[in-house]
């Protein structure tokens, strides 16, 4: 198998933003022009999935140091490789006419009876939607707080009625090469998917959402629904999703796929085993203008209370 790494991967993101005068300079000038690319590519049509808005918010997700970070860095800062490998592409990229409403999303593989959803209407059969502040920490070695609008993924699970062997849940996002300027790059085994055991599945923290701020999700943070699993690197929480299937056995992942060394199924935050070619011990702070910075990463991205318990049996360490 052929090993290909995105161009940001290849070096940690420290290495590539140090915290100098001059990018921080840079930054900011770079910022002030997206503003203006971003609303000469603003959307045109409805947004995508607008019901249940205003959500409400939920009190146990909004702690003291859970402070939301800048919405404009966490609308203009991305990792979405079907528009680009750049962290600016993604909201520009995304916005050239790519449709997230009408959007459909399957439920299938071990299930009582596999179905179909428009999002809006699976919305309204959750009973609406809440809001969250998650910690966001992507294994490249940076971090956000976000404030995500939408519903725990444990309720979309009882709605599937998964049989008595489903043990996995996995998660495809969508297929449009028209739309989406990478998918024509045949070196990466699209579409993205990613996957969960069922108990991590029906965490408590396990969500998915389906806005971003209070507002629907914007097309490059994933919209119209994507997962949130805050305790595990980035790139677990798929984007965009179009299938959810549930399996007897762990599936294939996308960025298992691509580099398996970097990137295992658990991918749980965890200062003490390194990636491969970086430390994993601190991250930086987006969003922070002067004050931004490191910081130590915590186990578990800080919620070691509720989903340390899902691996007590588990070594962390080759289970990365
Ligand atoms: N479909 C899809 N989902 C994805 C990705 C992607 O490239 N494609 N990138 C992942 C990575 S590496 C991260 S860090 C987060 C970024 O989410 P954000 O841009 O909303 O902060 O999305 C994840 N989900
Ligand atoms: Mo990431």
């Amino acid at each position: 198998m052929r090993l290909i790494l995105p161009p940001s991967w290849s070096l940690p993101d420290s290495a590539v933003s140090p915290e100098s005068a001059y990018l921080e300079r840079r930054r900011f000038l770079k910022v002030l022009g997206m503003g203006l690319v971003g609303a000469a590519f603003a959307p045109s049509g409805p947004l995508a999935a607008t019901a249940g808005f205003p959500s409400r918010p939920n009190p146990a997700y909004r702690l003291d140091d859970l402070t939301p970070t800048k919405e404009n860095a966490v609308l203009g800062y991305n990792n979405f490789y079907e528009f680009s490998f750049q962290k600016e592409g993604p909201r520009i990229e995304a916005n050239k006419g790519w449709k997230t409403e009408p959007w459909t999303l399957e439920i299938g593989g071990w299930v009582e009876r596999p179905q179909k959803f428009d999002v809006n209407e699976l919305v309204r059969r959750m009973g609406g939607i809440e809001q969250r502040n998650y910690r966001h920490r992507c294994v490249e070695g940076w971090s956000m707080v976000i404030p995500w609008d939408g519903f725990p993924l444990k309720k979309l699970v009882e709605l599937a009625r998964p049989l008595a062997g489903a043990r996995f849940v996995n998660f495809t996002s969508f297929v449009d090469a028209d739309a989406a300027p990478s998918q024509n790059d045949s070196r990466f085994p699209w579409p993205y998917t990613e996957g969960l055991t069922l108990a991590e599945a029906t965490n408590e923290l396990a969500f998915l959402a389906t806005g971003i701020y209070g507002k629907p999700l914007a097309n490059q943070n994933g919209a119209p629904i994507r997962l949130v699993v805050p305790w595990k690197s980035g790139f677990k929480s798929v984007k965009s999703i179009a299938k959810i299937q549930f399996t007897e056995d762990q599936p294939e992942t996308f960025w298992h796929a691509v580099a398996p060394r970097e990137c295992g199924f658990y991918a749980n935050v965890n200062p003490r085993v390194d990636h491969p070619r970086w430390s994993q011990a601190r991250e930086r702070v987006i969003g922070g203008g002067l004050l931004e910075g490191k910081k130590a990463t915590l186990l578990f991205n800080g919620y070691e209370k509720q989903v340390a318990g899902l691996y007590k049996d588990l070594d962390l360490e080759k289970n990365f």
